[in-house]
């Protein structure tokens, strides 16, 4: 459309009392105000490297102490950080909507947990989880909690250091329970498919919500980049808030421009 979306709040709140199947989809800019760095612009950087450029299995195979000394620092930093005021809007809104026989679920590219932690019930990790391991040898999935999560990267991945990293020998890396072989982060990288359990539940949340808010994502990684413009094809009201526009912002309905611990509240209050 080239008609600039509405940011008429009272409009949007009346659309909420009235929906009964709430979709919210969120991305890195929902945890931003708890302190948890974004992926894209200037606070991207990880020593001098964007998200991408670790994120991906080349990178992990390359130099894998290097992309666990990442990881294993995104781990130790959430030990310091709580839900903010966003997410603890959604909670409650769902908790609400749920006294009403409604329903709201969030579908999160966040792997920071911070949904569940605000009380959110129903949640659909896109990306995985920064708490949950995966062997590189015999596949199975735990929920991993230990801090640090092995010796050999107790007090490393300050995210000023320089150069190519610990250069932890492969043996002293985490290592798998069953079977001993390489734990990776049960994350999704460039490249990888998302799982496809995951992907079914969240395509029938779009098909099956009658709003959706989109809330803190660049969206241009897919294929969550296309999950709110497809339910906007739909006809069912989108509305996006984020700091900026982002490539999808003209497909919705209503752009709310500002911070989510702002917007959040006073959207789903
Ligand atoms: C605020 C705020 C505040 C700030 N309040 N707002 C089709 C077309 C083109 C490319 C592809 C395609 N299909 C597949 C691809 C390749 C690739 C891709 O999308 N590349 C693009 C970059 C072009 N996709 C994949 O590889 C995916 N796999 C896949 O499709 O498999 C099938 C396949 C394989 C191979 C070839 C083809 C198909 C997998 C993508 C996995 C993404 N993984 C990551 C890392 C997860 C683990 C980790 O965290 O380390 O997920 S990358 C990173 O980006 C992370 C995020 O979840 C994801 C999205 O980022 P997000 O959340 O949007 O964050 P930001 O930082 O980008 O944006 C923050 C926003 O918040 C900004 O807009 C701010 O303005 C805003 N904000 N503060 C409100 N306070
Ligand atoms: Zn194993």
């Amino acid at each position: 459309s080239e008609v600039r979306p509405s940011s008429d709040m009272a409009a949007f709140r009346a659309e909420v009392r009235n929906a009964s199947h709430v979709l919210i989809l969120s991305g890195a800019g929902v945890s931003a105000e708890s302190g948890i760095p974004t992926f894209r612009g200037a606070g991207g950087f990880w020593r001098t490297y964007q998200a991408q450029e670790l994120a991906n299995p080349d990178a992990f195979k390359r130099n894998p102490s290097l992309v666990w000394e990442f990881y294993h620092y995104r781990r130790e930093l959430m030990v310091t950080k709580r839900p903010n005021p966003a997410h603890e809007a959604i909670a409650r809104f769902e908790e609400e909507m749920a006294k009403q026989g409604k329903k709201v679920v969030v579908v999160t590219q966040n792997i920071d947990e911070l949904h569940k932690r605000a009380g959110s019930q129903s949640v659909i990790e896109l990306h995985g989880s920064l708490f949950k391991t995966q062997c590189t040898v015999c596949f199975e999935i735990k929920e991993n909690r230990d801090s640090p999560i092995c010796e050999a990267l107790r007090g490393k991945g300050a995210p000023d250091a320089e150069g190519e990293g610990s250069k932890i020998p492969t043996e002293s890396l985490p290592r798998c329970g069953s079977c001993s072989g390489l734990l990776r982060p049960h994350v999704v990288w460039f490249g990888e498919g998302l799982n496809e359990d995951v992907l079914i539940k969240a395509y029938k949340e779009l098909e099956d919500c009658d709003l959706c808010l989109v809330v803190g994502t660049s969206s241009v990684v897919y294929p969550a980049a296309m999950f709110a413009p497809e339910v906007a094809s739909r006809g069912v009201t989108v509305a996006e808030f984020n700091l900026e526009d982002t490539p999808q912002t003209f497909n919705f309905k209503y752009h709310f421009s500002g911070q989510a611990g702002k917007l959040i509240p006073i959207a789903l209050g």
